[in-house]
């Protein structure tokens, strides 16, 4: 069976959990927590070198890393990627701008505000952080305003891969009043079939890091 490696405190986690449950394919997960240093840990860099989760290992021992490959490999056979190859680049246009630009603000600050212990100590960081955050929403918004979707007239793998830290802006104390759009679109994706809410756990068992790599507790 399909195994993903990772936790319920991570959006990039999650985008794997929805586009699994979208289609209907059934996964254990292995809770590996950022906060506790594992995916750092050698047993864990022994399944993906990069030292990140989220990954997912197929039965053949293959293993996948990347949000974005992930959402890809799992996406490319249904509507949430689309045929033609112009509308496919506008897809891989908002992945990208996720990966680059949306996720490095608001994943990051939310970090800093949820995890880190008095993160007024990097004020000026956490400043840039914010300004870069409201730059990626307004970009956001902007697009929202004038399209359904992000990458355009339908639900894609873009909008999978730009939900989870979108909606976990409260958690990096971003506030979503100015973007009516977005707070649409959130909705819009929360209603689409087999949406998972955050935190939700869509695995039909979950081991823990140590029972997986049978390591001992003391
Ligand atoms: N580009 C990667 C980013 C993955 C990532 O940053 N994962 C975080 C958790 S959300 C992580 O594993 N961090 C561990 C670390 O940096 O030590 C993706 O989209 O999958």
């Amino acid at each position: 069976m399909l195994t993903l490696f990772g936790n319920l405190e991570s959006g990039n986690v999650h985008k794997v959990q929805l586009i699994l449950r979208r289609i209907g394919l059934r996964y254990i997960r292995v809770e590996v927590s950022q906060v506790r240093g594992e995916p750092r840990r050698a047993e864990f860099l022994g399944i993906n070198p990069m030292g990140k989760i989220p990954a997912v290992r197929f039965d053949d021992g293959d293993v996948l890393s990347e949000s974005g490959a992930i959402l890809y490999w799992f996406g490319r056979n249904t509507p949430l990627w689309p045929g033609d190859e112009r509308a496919r680049a506008e897809v891989l246009r908002w992945m990208f701008f996720e990966q680059y630009t949306h996720e490095p603000a608001l994943a990051v600050l939310r970090y800093m505000r949820r995890f880190v212990g008095n993160p007024e100590v990097q004020a000026s960081r956490i400043e840039e952080l914010e300004s870069k955050a409201h730059r990626a929403l307004e970009a956001m918004h902007v697009r929202l305003e004038r399209n359904p979707w992000i990458a355009g007239t339908t639900c894609t793998l873009a909008d999978m891969a730009l939900y989870p830290y979108t909606k976990w802006a409260n958690e990096a104390a971003i506030d979503l009043d100015p973007y009516p759009a977005i707070q649409r679109w959130l909705l819009d994706v929360e209603n689409e079939p087999s949406f998972l809410p955050l935190r939700a756990d869509g695995a039909i068992s979950t081991l823990s890091f140590e029972d997986y790599f049978e390591l001992s507790r003391n």
